[in-house]
């Protein structure tokens, strides 16, 4: 019985489609605490049943094979973000915050905020970061071998990103705790409203007003990535209150993310020490190494989009209004994309990884992401002699970020 009220009131969030023609039927809530303590045996199973299983709990789409995968994501004409990338269709449900102008926004609109976003994060801009970057990766790799043995999601994942990109962007109040845990709301929204989306969203009354506060022109310094999207605005190219907006959507998208991939990049050396010698013989490997950490671990697991039109994709039919839930991290997974998928090798060069989105909407910041790892991972490369765990490794299950909870590793000093 309550089975039935949960399904009524789950599909209410979109339009509930029937399964098509030739789909599998999946009974699984990829919102569930098991499937997200598991993601690498869900991404499997996925895959498994075919280009697209119908989500009997949702009555909506996904896909894991990386074919479909990247034929939804590439197309922003069939697949639209405008009716949100996560559960809602906004179409139907007024989202919980005014909706991004740049990830939930389709062309002709689209264009003109990208455009910006694209000119204040270009890699001359993010080129004139590197050196403080490498200075803070420097300071903070000294404080670790210091340390010998810490916890690498605060001491070091969370600790690079929150000291400087704040910076690099330009806020004049910086506080760590309410920048990562927007993020996790932010994430955690495209979901369900069950438990771990309450659980991140009852931070909103104290971290939205801060994060709005932020957004402002007066808040920001003179220099860094705010204060190039208000000149924009001076410019005439957008509105102030649409660079408020473009502000808040770094704040949105820059902090978890870059916290989540550098974390699991760790991880990935922890486990793979030959690896790690590699790259120490090679410095010049961090972003390749960075790269591959990206395919392997996906910090961004799932984003939907919604059919705007019936359509069909490798041989499958697609109804119009479907939500999609396309599952980047099964896809940078895929057998027949990668061989030796679950394999970490730094020297694959995993070009076409789904890790930052594809098509229009790709991510705009992964200059900066890339700059932030490639400056922490030389300094760990020449300073760093092993890396070892020193406890288990534990999962934090996420709608959409696949990221460590806790990750106990040990630095010997070179
Ligand atoms: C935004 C944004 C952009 C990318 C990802 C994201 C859901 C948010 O513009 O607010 O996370």
């Amino acid at each position: 019985m309550s089975v039935q009220a949960d399904t009524v009131r789950l599909v209410e969030e979109h339009v509930a489609i029937e399964p098509p023609d030739g789909v599998a039927v999946w009974d699984i809530d990829p919102y569930g605490d098991e499937v997200l303590a598991d993601l690498p045996a869900y991404y499997g199973e996925l895959r498994a049943r075919g280009g697209f299983v119908y989500l009997s709990r949702y009555a909506m789409l996904a896909c894991g094979r990386y074919r479909e995968t990247k034929e939804v994501f590439s197309d922003w004409q069939r697949f639209v973000s405008s009716r949100g990338v996560g559960l809602t269709d906004f179409k139907l449900q007024k989202p919980w915050r005014p909706p991004s102008i740049i990830l939930e926004v389709d062309p002709p609109y689209h264009a003109r905020t990208r455009t910006v976003m694209t000119r204040v994060m270009s890699p001359r801009a993010v080129a004139e970061l590197k050196q403080a970057f490498q200075a803070a990766a420097d300071t903070l790799v000294d404080r670790l071998l210091s340390k010998g043995t810490f916890d690498a999601v605060p001491d070091l994942a969370e600790a690079y990103p929150t000291a400087v990109f704040p910076q690099a962007v330009g806020l004049t109040e910086i506080d760590t705790r309410r920048l990562i845990d927007y993020g996790a709301m932010v994430f955690n929204a495209l979901g369900p409203d069950n438990a771990l989306r309450r659980k991140a969203m009852a931070r909103g009354p104290d971290v939205v007003p801060w994060i709005m506060e932020q957004c402002k022109r007066e808040r920001l310094a003179p220099q860094g990535f705010g204060a190039d999207i208000y000149a924009a605005a001076d410019q005439g190219e957008i509105t102030s209150d649409e660079a408020g907006m473009l502000v808040r959507s770094l704040l949105s998208a820059g902090v978890d993310t870059t916290v989540t991939g550098l974390g699991s990049a760790i991880w990935c050396f922890a486990g793979n020490p030959a690896e790690f010698d590699r790259l120490k013989a090679n410095p010049r490997l961090a972003l390749p190494a960075f790269e591959e950490a990206l395919r392997l671990t996906s910090p961004v697991h799932s984003f939907c989009r919604t059919a705007n039109q019936a359509t069909e994709v490798n041989g499958t039919p697609i109804p119009q209004d479907a939500k999609i839930l396309c599952v980047l991290g099964a896809a940078n997974l895929d057998p027949d994309q990668w061989p030796q998928p679950d394999r970490f090798d730094i020297t694959r060069r995993p070009i076409g990884h789904l890790a930052f989105g594809v098509g229009i909407h790709n991510c705009v910041g992964q200059n900066v992401a890339r700059a932030e790892a490639d400056a922490l991972l030389t300094a760990i490369a020449r300073k760093v002699d092993a890396i070892e765990f020193a406890g288990a490794a534990v999962w934090r299950p996420g709608h959409a970020i696949h990221a460590l909870d806790s990750l106990p590793v040990t630095f010997r000093a070179r």
